[in-house]
This record gives C-alpha cells, structure tokens and sequence, in this order.
C-alpha cells in the first residue's frame, strides 16, 4: 500500500496483488499521475475482472467525502429516477447545499421534448420529499444541458462531490465538465474511469479546476431492490438501457399476460374498456404477449442468471397514463383505460406507480 491514489476510480494504488483495487506494477509507481491496472483494463479492453467495489466500502468513501464537500451534484439517471433517491443516501447529503443531475437525457424518445420533462422531474423531487431541490436535466453523452450544470455547480463552494447511486453516470458527467471551461479543459489523457457495469468507481477521487474549484467522483452508492443488482453482470448489461429505450405496445384484456423475460410478468386482471399497455426497457430485454398457462410455466422456470429463485406478487391499479415502475428494469404505461393487473417481480425487487414519464401528460 501506498498514499497514491488511481487517478481514474480513486482506489488506493498498491503493488502486490493484481486481484485487488488499485494494483499498479512497480517500475510504473513513480510516475505523478497514475491510472490502476483495472482502470486500465476497462478503458483499453472494455474488461473489469476485479467487479464492483463493496457497498459498505462505498458507503464509508461516500461519507468521507459528503463531510469534505462543501456542495453536492446529486446525479439521478432519469430512466431509473425513483431508484436515485433512496433515503439513506439523502439522509447522508442533509444540510448541504445539493444540485441535482438527471442523466441520461439522450435517451428519451424524441417525440417526448425534454422541455416538457422539467414540471414531471419537480413533481417526483416534491412526492420524494426534496421539493425546494435545484435541478437541470443532462446527458453526458451529447452534452445537453452542461452549460446550466455547470452554472449551478459554481454556487456549491470550492468542493464540490459527484454523488449518486451506481452507474447513473457520476464519472460520465464529471468527464465532461472537465473537458469544458469550468474543469480547465482539455488536459492529461487519464479521467475519471466510466463503464457500464455498476461498481466502478472505488473511491473519491479529486480533480482540481481553475479558481481553486475542486471537483470530486465518488463510488455508487448500492441502493435496494433494484433488478439490474439482482442478476447476473452480464444479463444486467443487457437490461441497462444503453443507447436507446425500446418501446412495445400491447392491447389487453382480461386474462392477457405481458411477459419481461426472466425478469417480471404483468397480467390483466380486469380492465374498464379497450386498455393499451407500453413498456419500456433497455433494448436488450425481451418482451412478449402470453396466457396465463404460458406466465405461470415461465415463473416455475425461474429466474435465469439471478441469484433470487423467488417471485413475489402485487395487486396493482393503473390509471391510464399511469406507469408501473420497476426499479432497475423499466415500466409499463397504461393508455385509454384503467387497469386492475398482478405484477411478478424477484423478491426484493422494489415497485412503485408514478405519473407517465414519456408521452403526453394529463
Ligand atoms: N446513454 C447514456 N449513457 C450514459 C450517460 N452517462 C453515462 N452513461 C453510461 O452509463 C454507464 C455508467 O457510467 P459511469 O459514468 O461509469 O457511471 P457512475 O455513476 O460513475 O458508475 P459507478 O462508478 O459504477 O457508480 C456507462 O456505460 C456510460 O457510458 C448518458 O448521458 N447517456
Ligand atoms: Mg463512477
């Protein structure tokens, strides 16, 4: 061990075990700024052999840091918004001056414009308890929205830490503003290390900027019943929605079953007219319309590739433009009529219902 840190995920750099954070080979150990072997490995090869850092140790670097900080970018990604506020998270944050980040903007279907988005957002911070919150709407991936971000990080102080759960794209937001005026621009090749498996930022890590402005990444914090935490890595890359959302549109009536595959089924237990469901998932997941003798051989089946064998049920009633969501997966959005459906979820997983995110709005 030594007192040098990884540039890129904070971790503690060390010598003697490749299998553990923060491994850097000797003869490279004098170098001034230093990038770990499995930031190294990420960046070049897409490979993260080591995994995710541990909550517990997360959550110590996340405290650690809140107590440096003397501001906070709260970043939320807006396709798993109820996920990114979990309480114990903003319990640690209280009595800071937070801004928030919704990520991951790009990704909502253009015939949804994102100016109509900011009026749902305010509406889920005051249902969450956060109503007086300062937030702007963001993608790291195409840049919309950094200037306003970045005017609002000014008001934080001199230290400002990147918080958030798990790949909501902390590293990703804090990359680019570095590139931008506020974080002094181009500069040396390493950055804060992005990928999109969950659990890759180990510890905080400190970037200093023009004026004295310190900006800092800190690890995910791992919040509860989320799916994508509750599979495998590899099914978890195909559920993360990446790129782009997909949508599916289904007519249902009572007895129809929409299947998720693998990972949840919602079946129309009653109907007041014509209903339409739509879901939305990363576009790796694969959706289906069964009957109930194909739900019920599909959930003896099990989970493939999760480590939870159990499925839970929940009555549910659904407004039209109301949306199911399920934490770390997706959601369903009821259209024309209401509905009255059972929802099969992992245990553990966490549900809730919400106003439409994406079409028009009541
Ligand atoms: N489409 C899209 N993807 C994004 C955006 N921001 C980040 N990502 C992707 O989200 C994944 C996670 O990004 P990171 O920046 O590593 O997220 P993080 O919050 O730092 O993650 P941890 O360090 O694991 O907590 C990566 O695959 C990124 O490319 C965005 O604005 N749009
Ligand atoms: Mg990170």
């Amino acid at each position: 061990m030594c007192d040098k840190h990884c540039q890129g995920c904070g971790a503690t750099l060390q010598t003697e075990d490749p299998t553990r954070f923060g491994f850097v080979p000797q003869h490279l150990l004098e170098q001034e700024t230093l990038l770990c072997q499995r930031c190294f490995r990420i960046n070049h090869y897409g490979q993260n052999e080591i995994g995710a850092v541990k909550p517990s140790d997360a959550l110590e670097s996340i405290s650690a840091g809140v107590e440096w900080a003397t501001g906070i970018c709260l970043v939320v990604d807006l396709l798993d918004f109820e996920a990114g506020l979990p309480p114990a998270l903003l319990g640690l944050m209280r009595g800071k001056e937070v801004v928030l980040a919704v990520n991951k903007a790009d990704l909502i279907p253009k015939t949804t414009p994102l100016r109509e988005l900011g009026s749902w957002v305010k509406s889920r911070l005051d249902h969450y308890g956060v109503p007086k919150a300062k937030f702007v709407l963001v993608s790291a991936a195409n840049g919309y929205g950094f200037p306003a971000l970045a005017d609002l990080l000014l008001t934080l102080g001199q230290n400002v830490l990147f918080v958030g759960i798990t790949n909501v794209g902390k590293s990703s937001v804090l990359q680019r503003l570095l590139h931008m005026r506020i974080g002094g621009g181009k500069r040396a090749k390493i950055e804060p290390t992005i990928s999109p498996y969950p659990g890759t930022t180990v510890n905080v890590s400190r970037w200093s900027c023009p004026g004295g402005l310190v900006l800092a990444d800190s690890p995910g914090f791992v919040p509860q019943g989320r799916i994508s935490d509750l599979v495998e890595p590899e099914l978890a890359q195909e559920i993360i929605p990446h790129k782009s959302l997909s949508s599916h549109l289904y007519p249902v009536r009572t007895g129809d079953v929409v299947l998720i595959k693998s990972l949840a089924a919602v079946e129309c237990l009653s109907t007041s007219g014509d209903a339409l469901l739509i879901g939305f998932t990363g576009s790796g997941v694969k959706w289906q319309k069964a009957s109930i003798q194909q739900m019920d051989k599909w959930l003896q089946r099990g989970l493939e590739g999760a480590p939870v064998r159990t499925w839970e049920e929940h009555v549910v009633q659904l407004r039209p433009r109301e949306d199911l969501f399920v934490s770390g997966l997706g959601w369903v959005s009821a259209r024309k009529s209401q509905l009255r459906v059972r929802l099969h979820i992992p245990a553990g997983a966490e549900f809730t219902v919400r106003p439409n995110l994406i079409g028009p709005k009541n």
